[in-house]
């Protein structure tokens, strides 16, 4: 069975994390993860900081495994999250879109697994030498927010650079991903877009309906001049967007506000004028199906591959 010094350090059977998607991310999907082996995150992302501590309670009805918190450091409430989690007794957390410094020494002294989402080497390195036990290093191929560079040359320039353990994120949507990964040196991966696709999943009928229909062209990166890249499924919203963005005469004001909003109307909602953010490999997802079949897959389907592989002739 493929493990990792990860399964170890969070008491956890599979190394699979569930992407702590924003708005999407709730204790319905991060417990069914956990319970399947795999790591589930609940988002920092949702009603206030008041529903995300709702959230973490639920989780802890709904599992007796391991489950963490994404904090968003981008978000108006990130410190109230970042203090939240600590009186919510959260074992393990995830970070994203930004350096979570100021925070490190008052999660540490709580005994808090911090494992910052990084995209480049420069802040792998700077997380790790303040005191993060691992970090998630995310390719641009991932749905949301994203860096620059892409899975296949940053995971094995983060590995080579860091000790702690490195998971491979963007892009990942199988067992062929699992095992690139594993093979590129991560010691887990985080699979975001699949899980959109999981029964638990409670974002609106229309984000599934359209994640299954989408095909290996369907997402597009808007947002790159407001310094806020996000890769979203297309639709005529985000192509708009993107006209937008490239005509000099519109002002930037206009486009956030356009922006601002959006991802909530398409995950509770499922409005046209939502932004329905998703990876590359959203094509590759085919079926609705339980949490747990999904992380079975993604782990069997590494295995079959690993243990089975030789060159195709
Ligand atoms: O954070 C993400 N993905 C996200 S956050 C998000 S919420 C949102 N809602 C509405 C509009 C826009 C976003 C949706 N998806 N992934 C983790 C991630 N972090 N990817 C890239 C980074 C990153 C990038 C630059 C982390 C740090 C960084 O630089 C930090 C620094 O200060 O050097």
């Amino acid at each position: 069975m493929i493990r990792s010094r990860i399964c170890e350090m969070l008491g956890i059977k599979y190394p699979v994390f569930q992407g702590g998607m924003a708005w999407v991310a709730d204790a319905s999907l991060a417990a069914a993860v956990s319970n399947a082996g795999g790591l589930g995150l609940v988002s920092s992302i949702n009603a206030g900081t008041e529903a995300v501590r709702n959230e973490i309670r639920k989780c802890r009805e709904l599992t007796d495994k391991p489950f963490g918190v994404n904090i968003m450091l981008q978000a108006p409430n990130a410190g109230e999250i970042a203090q939240m989690v600590v009186e919510e007794g959260v074992k393990i957390l995830t970070t994203g879109a930004g350096s979570p410094s100021q925070y490190m020494a008052m999660w540490k002294e709580a005994g808090i697994k911090v494992i910052p989402v990084v995209a480049s080497v420069a802040l792998a390195l700077k997380m790790q030498a303040a005191g993060a036990d691992a970090v998630v290093a995310e390719g641009a191929e991932s749905g949301g927010h994203v860096g620059e560079l892409h899975t296949m040359p940053l995971i094995p320039q983060v590995v080579d650079a860091l000790d702690i353990p490195v998971v491979a994120a963007g892009g990942i949507c199988d067992g062929r991903g699992v095992a690139a990964a594993f093979m590129l040196g991560a010691d887990a991966v985080q699979v975001g877009t699949r899980f959109l696709s999981a029964e638990e999943c409670t974002v609106h009928q229309e984000y599934k309906d359209k994640i299954l229909k989408a095909t290996d062209i369907s997402t597009i990166v808007t947002g790159k001049s407001l310094g806020h890249p996000v890769r979203s499924l297309k639709t005529p919203f985000s192509k708009n967007f993107a006209r937008m963005e490239s005509d000099p005469s519109v002002n930037k004001e206009d486009i956030l506000a356009l922006g601002t909003g959006a991802l909530r109307k398409a995950v509770k909602e499922g409005d046209r004028n939502g932004t329905y953010m998703a990876g590359e490999c959203a094509g590759m997802v085919k079926k609705i199906e339980p949490a747990k079949d999904i992380v079975e897959d993604l782990i069997l389907g590494a295995e079959k591959i690993i243990t089975g592989f030789s060159a195709r002739m």
